[in-house]
């Protein structure tokens, strides 16, 4: 079927509109999960998927799950979808384009007349990012059943707001449905996404079929010295809270190069305080993200990062450190690859087999159903920033690919 295929101005015209919220003053989008900006973009979704008569449900943690039914009410349904939410400053893709894809490839198959014997659900999960929260794949935590209802909606932001209260800027009317869901529940998951790096440039294919996804740790460390004045203090009296977190910092990448197989480290969050020109700092706040493709590499460096915390002791600097989140890395289902390699071949594009550095939502989909993603090349291998794009020929092309995947695994 190959005039199955999504309308590219359609597409690029609903992320423009999803864009208009979020955008910050400092470059880039910055919606964090359950904000005003995020409700907004939501909106948006809903009334597009309103509008193709898909019945629109919420669950008890504010993942959307929008319904298109199938002609078997007893088969287990087809689920796609990615997240809204964004880092601070980050780019207007990551997310939007898994979530505006899924709408436009149900546009496509509805033009298409196409009626499929399971039903396809897109699901728009809160919270990917962990930009306010203090972790992330919150929605899709708590779908696969790694975090229950209770615990998210226990979570608190920087300024102490509740997960609970915080969950009403989204106003859904009527009742939740449950978040969690068993595993056979769902026939197989996909999700649609910019690949974040430069793999599939590198190797001129238009379309990622992802094999895996890499685990995650997050440590919260605090680093306690003396804050003392800058010109008065010899340098052998000094507490200097930031040279030890510095330390530390340059031993996490000693850590990530040495461990290797694909291990990655960053301290990408860093408050020095007081913060005077002329204080030597007090007290460093600092949180690190450790990666690998596999839970050996990642044992491997996030030990190398706890046992680094000693270099504080030599400057007689206090720590502490809490883990914040571990995400365990998985690997995608060989039947839902093979899809997506499928579906790129009957739309006459090249796919390339890839693991995913970042964290995506289909990594907690993978604990309870059959789960793979479609990858698009993001041009220069850049996200998480302002400069973050593809080019709208591939983001039509990604999202055509899924629409022929979820026509093959709907049926
Ligand atoms: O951090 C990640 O990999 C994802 O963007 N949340
Ligand atoms: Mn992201
Ligand atoms: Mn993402």
């Amino acid at each position: 079927m190959n005039e199955l295929r999504v309308d590219g101005d359609s597409l690029m015209k609903l992320l423009s509109e999803l864009a208009a919220h979020g955008r910050s003053p400092s470059g880039g989008w910055t919606r964090p999960a359950l904000s005003e900006a995020d409700a907004a973009a939501r909106r948006i979704v809903i009334a597009r998927l309103a509008a193709l008569g898909l019945e629109i449900r919420h669950d008890e943690v504010g993942n959307l799950r929008a319904r298109r039914p199938g002609s078997d009410g007893a088969a287990a349904p087809v689920w796609t979808g990615s997240h809204l939410d964004s880092v601070p400053s980050g780019g207007y893709l990551d997310g939007p384009l898994g979530v505006a894809g899924a709408v436009c490839a149900l546009e496509a198959l509805a033009r298409a007349k196409v009626k499929t014997r399971r039903a396809i659900e897109v699901v728009v999960f809160v919270g990917e990012e962990g930009s306010r929260f203090p972790r992330g794949t919150i929605g899709s935590a708590a779908v696969s059943g790694e975090l229950s209802a209770v615990e998210v909606l226990a979570l608190r932001d920087a300024e102490g707001v509740s997960f609970a209260d915080a969950l009403a800027a989204y106003r859904d009317p009527g009742a939740a449905i449950p978040a969690r869901v068993a595993p056979g529940e769902v026939h197989a998951f996909v999700e649609l996404h910019v690949e974040q790096g430069g793999v599939l440039e590198a190797n001129g294919a238009q379309i990622g079929a992802v094999t895996a996804i890499a685990g995650l740790v997050q440590r919260a460390v605090t680093f306690t010295g003396d804050a003392n004045h800058a010109g008065a203090t010899p340098m052998h009296l000094r507490r200097d809270a930031l040279l030890a977190a510095a330390e530390w910092a340059l031993a996490l990448e000693r850590a990530a190069r040495e461990v290797g197989g694909g291990a990655v480290a960053t301290v990408g969050k860093l408050e020095v305080f007081p913060g005077g020109k002329n204080i030597i700092p007090g007290r460093v706040e600092a949180i690190c993200d450790l990666r690998a493709p596999d839970a050996a590499h990642l044992d491997a460096v996030d030990a190398r990062a706890v046992a680094a915390l000693q270099h504080g002791a030599a400057r007689r600097v206090a720590v502490s450190e809490r883990r914040l989140q571990r995400v365990e890395p998985g690997a995608m289902d060989e039947r839902v690859i093979a899809a997506v390699e499928r579906a790129a071949a009957q739309v006459g594009l090249r796919s390339h087999r890839m693991v995913s550095g970042a964290i995506h939502d289909a990594l907690h989909m993978a604990e309870v159903t059959a789960s793979s993603m479609i990858f698009v090349p993001s041009v220069g291998g850049r996200s998480h920033c302002p400069e973050e794009e593809t080019r709208p020929e591939h983001l039509t092309a990604g999202a055509t690919v899924l629409a022929h995947l979820l026509l093959g695994l709907a049926g």
